[in-house]
């Protein structure tokens, strides 16, 4: 009786610290990850494309991107690295946050990358560009090729695209370019850019941002940031290029530190990816970036309820 009783309580021990330690999501390793860019694909699984930190890096010196799927959205298998700056002719660091496509019966992985030095202390003497590429393959977890052999412009500076497809089949590449909020529509084979940069109007709201993802949700278009790269926010509007109108804020500043997300709905529910700074055992002793995930719910009226970061994410009861 006493050792079914203590087997008893051991289960019960073991499932609840399953259930309960969910965030930051288990990829198998101590594998540290930024950026999620979440999909669901044709076969209902979900796919994470996400950047890859070194331990104690330096200034967010990067080298490759890597995938992850799951489809239960607890158990996660590492794909490995499915583009990196040595697979490019044209970049050799700066492998930031991607984003990718499905179009055409071909997976697109969009992604900002690039090269030379930032000097923080003299700016002048900085010689760091970044541009965003295109690769192609015909897996969603790659490897992917490099499509172009370029970026697709050099001019202005580029980085975290998003990449979005609108029910009609049209692609649209959202990105930061220069401190504006500039869009493009994308040509069929999503290789180049067709016509103007567009800069979009933000209904005078325009703070300094990092990662826009757009999503569409009952004919509304979503264009989400993270704000001052730390507070992701939102603005709604009824065409893909805007004019946006402000919302509000999704989820609040955590540590001064900066934040990245995407938004997508999974088996009829939608999920909030983003990334959190942890607290690991790296001889720098600094905290660095895992992603965790969260449920996102809607007001009647399509706006968005607020999300609090928690560490049991997804293994939450619905
Ligand atoms: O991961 C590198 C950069 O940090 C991303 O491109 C930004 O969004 C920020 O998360």
């Amino acid at each position: 009786m006493k050792l079914f009783k203590i087997k008893t309580i051991w289960i019960y021990v073991l499932l609840t610290s399953t259930c309960f330690s969910q965030n930051p999501l288990n990829f198998g390793s101590d594998i540290l990850t930024a950026d999620p860019s979440a999909h669901v694909w044709k076969d209902g699984k979900m796919y994470i494309y996400a950047s890859h930190d070194e331990p104690c890096q330096e200034d967010f010196w990067m080298k490759d991107w890597h995938v992850f799927s799951s489809g239960d959205l607890i158990n996660w298998t590492d794909h490995g690295a499915c583009l990196s700056v040595d697979d490019l002719s044209w970049a050799d660091n700066f492998a930031w946050a991607p984003d990718a496509a499905y179009k055409n019966g071909k997976y697109y992985f969009c992604f900002p990358v690039g090269t030379g030095f930032k000097d923080r202390k003299n700016p002048k003497n900085s010689t760091k560009w970044m541009g965003l590429g295109i690769a192609v393959s015909d897996s969603p977890t790659g490897p992917f090729k490099d499509a172009i052999g370029k970026p697709l412009w050099t001019e202005p500076y580029a980085n975290d695209p998003c990449l979005f497809i609108d029910d009609d089949d049209k692609g649209y590449i959202y990105f930061n370019g220069g401190g504006d909020y500039l869009v493009a529509e994308m040509a069929d084979d999503l290789l180049s850019v067709k016509g103007e940069l567009y800069k979009m109007d933000m209904g005078g709201y325009k703070p300094k941002r990092e990662g826009p993802w757009v999503f569409k949700r009952n004919g509304i278009y979503y264009y989400t940031m993270p704000e001052d790269n730390r507070v992701l926010t939102y603005y709604t509007s009824n065409s893909p290029k805007g004019p946006w109108k402000y919302q509000g804020e999704i989820m609040n500043e955590e540590n001064a530190s900066n934040n990245h997300h995407s938004i997508v709905k999974f088996n009829g529910q939608w999920i909030l990816f983003y990334h959190r700074w942890v607290d690991t055992e790296f001889d720098c002793n600094k905290k660095q970036r895992k992603i965790c995930a969260e449920y996102l719910y809607f007001n009647e009226d399509g706006t968005i309820k607020p999300v609090e970061r928690t560490e049991a994410g997804l293994s939450k009861k619905l």
